[in-house]
C-alpha cells in the first residue's frame, strides 16, 4: 500500500535556516560495495535564531556510523534520526559537527547523490541529492566552502576529482591513494561534485580577458578521445563570448568535464567539475548528427554560463529555479544565434516551446516560473521553467534594449555575488537601471498558462488608417481561475505590396517596425498615413510567449510567406497555412470525403524550393509540416487517426506535386566539401535531407536505390541516420528486405558505440507504420536496451509516448498500459525518470472520451501501485485531478 501522502511545500513558508554553515570538510573512502562519509561541518547559529533552536539535518537511505559535536560523542538523548532527518539538540552557537556515515552507491538507481556509473563513481546533486551523500542542511541558501578529500584503490580509479584546486595528492596503504580538492568559493551543496574514475583527458587551455591561465580537461573514456575536439571548441568559445558579452571571466584555475554513460538530464554545472551526459559532450562526424553537434555546443555554453548565473549568484530557494535557468538558457540561446543562424535558433526555440512547454502550461502540470508550491522540485526542471524562463528573461532584455540590460546584468551579478537570491531580485536590478516600472510585468513570474491576444485589423481606405484591435485572456489553470493582465510586448509592421510601412501612431513615427505595449484586456492601435491596405505582421520574431490569433485569409498568409521581413513570421505563416490545410483534409476524411489540396500550400513550397536566395535551413524548416503530436495538442478534441490520414496524405501529395523540384533540389545540395558543422553546411543538409524524405514517400524502385546509395556513400552521420530514417519509415513493397538488412548492418556497425545505438533505437522507436508497439516491445528485449540507463529509455519508451502519437493513441488502449507498466516498473528504479515519462498520459481529458478514459484508467492503476515515489505520486495525482 501506499505510504503517509508526501507533503507539499509552499514558497510563502520560506524562512532563513537556523544555522549556517561556513566551512564544510569531507572525506570519502570508497569501496566497491559502500562508502564511508566523513564530514565535519562548521556551524553557527543564526543570529536571529532562540539559544534552542534545534538544528535539522537532512538525510536519505544514510546508515549513521557516528555522531560528535567540538569533538566529543554527543549524548544519544540529544539527537534523533529518521527517514529524513538527523535533528540535535541543546547546541552551543557554534560548533563543529563531525558525522560519519555509510551508503551504497552500487545499488543507487535513481543516479541521484552518489552512484555508479559503470565502473565509475560520480555524483548528482541538484535538486536534493546531498542528503543522499551525507547529513547537511541541503537547502542553497546554505552557502559553504568545502575541502573534499576523496579515498579509492589507486589501480582501478586513478582519477579522483572534486570541485575547486587539487591541494593534495599522495598514496596510502592497499594500493589506496587519495586526493584533497578545495573550493575557495562558497556554494550550495547541490553544487558539489565527486568523480572516481579511470578515464583518459584532453586538455587544452584558455587565458582569461585579465590574462590568468585556465587549465580545461575533458575526461572520457578512451575510446572517446577522438570525440571531444567540439565540446572543447564550444567551451572556449562560451568563455569568450561570456566575457565579452557580459564581462564575465571564469574564477578557478581548472574548468573539467566528465563525460558519463548513465545520468537523468543533459548536464550539471557542479563549479568547477560539470557533470555531462556522454550525449551532450562527444560528438564526431561519422557518430554524431548535426543537431548533436549543435545540443553538445547548447550544452556545454549552458552549463559554463552557469559559473555566473547559477552559481557565483545561487538561488535563496528552490521556487526561484527559474532565476539562474531561465536566464541561462536565454544566456545559452543567444550564445547559439551568435554561432550560428539566429532565424534558425529562433524558430528552433519557438517550435519546441510551443510543442511541449505550451501544452504543458495547458495541462494539469501548468505553473508559473516561479511557482507558489511543489511537492517534488525534482519535478519542476520543466519546460517552463526553463523555455518560457527563457522567454521572460528575453521580454525584459528586448524591453531594455541591449545597453541597458546589460547594465542590470552587471548590477545584478555585482550587487548579489557570493548570494542566493530571487527573481524579485533580479528584476528588481533591471527596473533600477532602466528606471522603467515591472510590477505589472511580474505577473510573467507568478501566473501560469500561454495567454492568448487576439487580434483584428480594420484598413481605412480613405482615411488611411489602419486600426489593430487587440485583447488578451489567459485560460484558468489550476489554482488560478482569473488572472489580471499582462503586459505583453507585442512587435509588429504593416506589409505592403513593395515592403515594410512606415508605421505612425499617435502622430509619432515608429519607423518600419515597432513594438506595441499590450497592456490591457483591450487596446487599438490606429496607425495613420497608410495609403495601401496591409497585411499585419505579428509578434514578429516571437516577440512575447503568447498564442496570438489573427483572422488571416490563406491568401494573406501566402503573401506574408512571400513576403514578410521577419523569418520566424514567414515560418509562422507557413505553419498556420499547413495547419489549416490539414485540419481540413482531416475532416473531410472523417466525413468519407475525397478533398482536392489546396494547391496553394504546394504553390507557396514550390516558390520555396525555387528561392535561391533563401536560408536553405529556414526552406527545410518550412517544408517540414506541423509533426502529429504537436496538431494533437494544438487542436480540441482530436482525431488522432484522421489527423495522422490527413498529414501523411498531404506529405505524399507534396511528394508527387514536387517531385521533379525536390529531386533538383537534393542534388544540388549534395556536396563532397570536408564535413563541417558549421551553419552553412548544416543548412545545405537540412534542406537535402527534407528532400530525402519527401522523395522516400514514392514507391518506385529509384526511391529506395537513392536511399541505399545516401546510406553507402555517407560520409557523415546526419546523412546516414536520414538515409536510415527515410528507410525505415517507408512503407514501399520494394523496402521490405532492405529495411531489416540496412538496420543490421547499421547495428552491427556501431554496435560498441553507445550513442549511435541509441539512434538506431530512435528511429526505431517513432517509426509510425503500423505494429509500433510490437517494435517497441522488441527493441527493449535487444540486448541493446536497458532500462536502467536514462538514455536507452529516453530513446525507446519516452520517444514512442511522446513522439510516435498514431502508434501510442492506438485504440486498444495497448499503448497506455504499456506506459503504465513502464512508470511502475521504473519507479522503483529511478523516480525522477518515471515521473517524467507521465507526461502522455496527464494529457487525457483533451482527448475524445475513448481514448481519454482509457488512459485514465492507466493513470489509477499507477496511482494504486504500491512504494509510489513523491515524484510519481505528485505528477499522476495533478494528472487524475486535471
Ligand atoms: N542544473 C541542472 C539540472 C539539474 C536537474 C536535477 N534534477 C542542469 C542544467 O540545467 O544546467
Ligand atoms: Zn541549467
Amino acid at each position: 500500500m501506499k505510504q503517509a501522502q508526501p507533503s507539499t511545500i509552499y514558497l510563502k513558508d520560506y524562512r532563513q535556516p537556523d544555522y549556517w554553515i561556513t566551512e564544510t570538510g569531507l572525506r570519502f573512502e570508497l569501496f566497491e560495495e559502500r562508502a564511508v562519509v566523513h564530514s565535519e561541518l562548521q556551524m553557527h547559529r543564526h543570529a536571529d535564531s532562540p539559544a534552542d533552536a534545534e538544528l535539522v539535518l537532512h538525510g536519505v537511505e544514510l546508515k549513521l556510523l557516528s555522531v560528535k559535536v567540538d569533538g566529543q560523542p554527543w549524548p544519544q538523548d540529544k539527537y534523533s534520526v529518521d527517514d529524513k532527518t538527523l535533528t540535535l539538540r541543546d547546541l552551543p552557537e557554534s560548533f563543529v559537527l563531525a558525522c560519519v556515515t555509510e551508503i551504497e552507491p552500487h545499488k543507487n538507481t535513481s543516479l541521484e547523490g552518489l552512484y555508479k556509473s559503470r565502473s565509475m563513481f560520480c555524483t548528482q546533486c541538484e535538486a536534493e541529492g546531498f542528503r543522499k551523500i551525507t547529513y547537511y542542511i541541503d537547502r542553497p541558501d546554505v552557502m559553504s566552502v568545502f575541502t573534499t578529500r576523496v579515498e579509492a584503490d589507486k589501480s582501478q580509479f586513478p582519477l579522483l576529482l572534486s570541485n575547486g584546486n587539487a591541494i593534495e595528492r599522495g598514496e596510502l596503504a592497499d594500493g589506496r591513494h587519495y586526493a584533497t580538492w578545495l573550493d575557495p568559493f562558497k556554494k550550495p551543496a547541490y553544487l558539489f561534485a565527486l568523480v572516481a574514475a579511470d578515464l583518459e583527458v584532453v586538455e587544452d587551455r584558455f587565458t582569461t580577458c585579465s590574462g590568468r591561465d585556465v587549465l580545461l580537461q575533458i575526461f572520457v573514456e578512451a575510446k572517446d578521445l577522438d570525440k571531444c575536439a567540439h565540446a572543447m571548441l564550444s567551451l572556449k568559445n562560451s568563455m569568450r563570448w561570456d566575457e565579452e558579452t557580459y564581462g564575465r571571466e571564469y574564477d578557478l584555475d581548472i574548468f573539467m568535464i566528465v563525460a558519463v554513460d548513465d545520468f537523468n538530464m543533459g548536464a550539471m554545472e557542479n563549479k568547477g567539475l560539470n557533470i555531462f551526459n556522454t550525449s551532450c559532450v562527444l560528438a564526431a562526424q561519422e557518430t554524431t548528427t548535426d543537431a548533436a553537434f549543435q545540443r553538445v555546443e547548447g550544452v556545454v555554453a549552458h552549463e559554463y554560463f552557469h559559473n555566473w548565473s547559477g552559481n557565483r549568484v545561487t538561488c535563496r530557494d528552490w521556487f526561484q529555479l527559474s532565476l539562474k535557468e531561465g536566464f541561462t538558457v536565454y544566456r545559452d540561446s543567444e550564445f547559439s544565434s551568435d554561432m550560428n543562424s539566429r532565424t534558425v535558433k529562433r524558430v528552433e526555440d519557438v517550435q519546441h516551446l510551443r510543442s511541449i512547454q505550451f501544452p504543458e502550461d495547458a495541462g494539469p502540470m501548468a505553473h508559473p516560473i516561479r511557482p507558489a508550491s511543489f511537492i517534488e522540485i525534482s519535478n519542476f526542471y520543466t519546460m517552463t521553467i526553463y523555455e518560457k524562463g527563457n522567454e521572460v528573461v528575453r521580454m525584459i532584455a528586448n524591453l531594455l534594449g541591449k545597453e541597458l540590460f546589460r547594465r542590470g546584468c552587471d548590477l545584478y551579478f555585482e550587487r548579489f555575488d557570493g548570494q542566493a537570491v530571487t527573481t524579485d531580485d533580479f528584476v528588481a536590478c533591471m527596473a533600477e537601471v532602466s528606471g522603467r516600472d515591472f510590477s505589472q510585468f511580474q505577473h510573467w513570474y507568478e501566473q501560469a498558462g500561454t495567454p492568448r491576444l487576439a487580434v483584428a485589423g480594420q484598413y481605412d481606405a480613405e482615411a488611411q488608417t489602419y486600426t489593430l484591435t487587440v485583447e488578451q485572456s489567459c485560460p484558468a489553470t489550476p489554482g488560478q481561475a482569473v488572472k489580471p493582465n499582462f503586459h505583453i510586448p507585442l512587435a509588429m509592421a504593416l506589409v505592403g505590396r513593395r515592403g515594410l510601412l512606415p508605421l505612425e501612431l499617435e502622430g509619432e513615427s515608429h519607423g518600419v517596425e515597432t513594438v506595441l505595449d499590450v497592456t490591457e484586456k483591450q487596446q487599438q492601435f490606429v496607425f495613420s498615413g497608410v495609403s495601401e491596405k496591409p497585411v499585419p505582421s505579428l509578434l514578429r520574431d516571437f516577440s512575447a510567449p503568447v498564442n496570438l490569433s489573427c483572422a488571416y485569409s490563406r491568401d494573406q498568409l501566402l503573401f506574408l510567406i512571400a513576403n514578410d521581413t521577419d523569418g520566424f513570421c514567414r515560418w509562422d505563416a507557413m505553419q498556420q497555412l499547413a495547419v489549416a490545410v490539414i485540419s481540413e483534409q482531416a475532416e473531410a476524411w472523417r466525413a468519407g470525403e475525397s478533398l482536392v489540396v489546396d494547391v496553394r500550400l504546394v504553390q507557396a513550397m514550390r516558390q520555396l524550393l525555387q528561392d535561391e536566395s533563401a536560408d536553405r535551413a529556414m526552406v527545410a524548416l518550412m517544408l517540414a509540416l506541423p509533426s502529429l503530436p504537436y496538431l494533437v495538442d494544438l487542436l480540441d478534441s482530436p482525431d488522432i487517426e484522421a489527423l495522422h490520414h490527413a498529414r501523411a496524405t498531404l506529405r505524399q501529395h507534396i511528394s508527387g506535386e514536387l517531385q521533379a523540384l525536390l529531386l533538383d533540389t537534393y542534388h544540388s545540395n549534395m556536396s563532397d566539401v570536408e564535413y563541417q558543422p558549421s551553419a552553412e553546411q548544416i543548412a545545405q543538409r537540412s534542406l537535402k535531407n527534407a528532400c530525402l524524405a519527401y522523395l522516400s514517400l514514392q514507391s518506385d524502385f529509384s526511391a529506395i536505390e537513392r536511399i541505399q546509395q545516401q546510406y553507402q556513400d555517407a560520409d557523415n552521420m546526419t546523412d546516414k541516420l536520414a538515409a536510415l530514417a527515410a528507410m525505415v519509415n517507408s512503407n514501399s513493397l520494394h523496402a521490405e528486405t532492405a529495411k531489416q538488412a540496412m538496420l543490421d548492418d547499421f547495428y552491427h556497425a556501431w554496435k560498441h558505440e553507445a550513442l549511435v545505438v541509441n539512434q538506431w533505437l530512435q528511429v526505431q522507436s517513432a517509426c509510425a507504420l503500423p505494429g509500433g508497439l510490437e517494435r517497441i516491445k522488441a527493441l527493449m528485449a535487444h540486448e541493446a536496451f536497458d532500462i536502467k540507463n536514462p538514455n536507452k529509455v529516453r530513446s525507446v519508451i519516452s520517444i514512442f509516448c511522446g513522439q510516435n502519437a498514431i502508434n501510442f493513441h492506438d485504440a486498444s488502449g495497448s499503448g497506455y498500459e504499456f506506459l503504465a507498466d513502464q512508470v511502475i516498473e521504473l519507479n522503483a528504479l529511478n523516480p525522477q525518470i518515471a515521473s517524467r515519462m507521465i507526461v502522455p498520459l496527464s494529457k487525457w481529458r483533451r482527448l475524445p472520451a475513448a481514448q481519454g478514459d482509457k488512459m485514465k484508467l492507466a493513470l489509477e492503476r499507477i496511482m494504486t501501485s504500491p512504494n509510489l515515489s513523491s515524484d510519481v505520486f505528485e505528477m499522476v495525482s495533478k494528472a487524475l485531478k486535471g
